[in-house]
Parts: C-alpha cells; sequence; structure tokens
C-alpha cells in the first residue's frame, strides 16, 4: 500500500550539515520525495505540531529544542514508508538503537535524536497538514 509519511530532518541534524547525508539514505530506500522545505518553527509552532506529549515531562524542553533553528521538512512516500522510515530511524534513544539506523549513527542524546518519522497513518495526516498546503503536495 503506497502511504505518505512526515519526515523532519531536527535543528541538531541539520546545524551539523548532515541534511544532504540524510536526503541521500532515503533516496537509497527508493522514498519518493513528494514536498521539501527548510523552516523555522515559533515556540507555540512546535508546541502544536507536538501537541500529544504536552503531558509529558520533556514537552517544555522539545519545543524549546525543535523551535531552536532552522529544520528540514519533507513528505516522503512510497510502500510501507511510514514502518520503513520508522526502521532506518531507529529507537527514540539512540543508545538503544540499532547498528545502521540514523539515530544510532548520527544521535546525541534522546532528545537530540536528529530525525522525527510520523508513527501512523493518523500521525502522518496530522502532521503533513500542519506543515504543508495542498498545492505544495503535487503528485
Ligand atoms: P519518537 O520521535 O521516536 O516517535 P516520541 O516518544 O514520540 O519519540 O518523542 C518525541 C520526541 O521527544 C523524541 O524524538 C525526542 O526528541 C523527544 N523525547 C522523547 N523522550 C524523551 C525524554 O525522555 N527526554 C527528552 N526528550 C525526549
Ligand atoms: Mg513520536
Amino acid at each position: 500500500m503506497i502511504e505518505r509519511t512526515l519526515a523532519i530532518i531536527k535543528p541538531d541534524a541539520v546545524s551539523r550539515h548532515l541534511t544532504g547525508e540524510i536526503i541521500k539514505r532515503y533516496e537509497h530506500q527508493g522514498f519518493k520525495i513528494l514536498a521539501i522545505k527548510r523552516i523555522k518553527l515559533t515556540k507555540s509552532q512546535a508546541e502544536g505540531f507536538y501537541y500529544v506529549h504536552k503531558q509529558r515531562p520533556f514537552f517544555d524542553s522539545l519545543a524549546s529544542f525543535m523551535a531552536g533553528g532552522p529544520m528540514v521538512v519533507l513528505v516522503l512516500e512510497g510502500e510501507d514508508v511510514i514502518k520503513r522510515h520508522r526502521d532506518l530511524m531507529g529507537a527514540t534513544n539512540p543508545k538503544e538503537a540499532v547498528k545502521g539506523t540514523l539515530r544510532q549513527e548520527f544521535g546525541t542524546d534522546i532528545e537530540h535524536n536528529v530525525i522525527h518519522g510520523s508513527d501512523s497513518r493518523e500521525s502522518a495526516q496530522f502532521e503533513i497538514g500542519y506543515l504543508f498546503s495542498g498545492l505544495e503536495l503535487q503528485p
């Protein structure tokens, strides 16, 4: 089944010049880059993106981190892309991530873990709509 997922190359990765390396991995996986742009969120926009985590103790720190610099946001399309992208990312905590995953290779700690990826069709739909307009999603 062809699906779409929302990927974010987080501010830690952009500032460390990892954008090209990560995009290269996506192309090697055969993911179609349907849309891509570099943006900087305000803190309240970052809070809105991560509203599902608003009760979590790390919410304020996470929103500050995500608003702390430019990020690169992408819509990826492909067969089973939500799970395939999550597999490429690795576990939330880079110390627990499988060797060869993006977080294991490039992540610093559980917060600064270089990549976001939607975890379900429902979250993908919300997250893509939050960051992209319909006009930016031309097939
Ligand atoms: P995920 O990104 O692997 O889906 P989530 O649990 O959805 O992980 O958490 C969202 C983001 O919040 C993580 O990617 C990470 O940046 C941050 N985060 C998660 N857990 C912690 C924590 O225990 N301390 C600090 N930051 C965290
Ligand atoms: Mg998540």
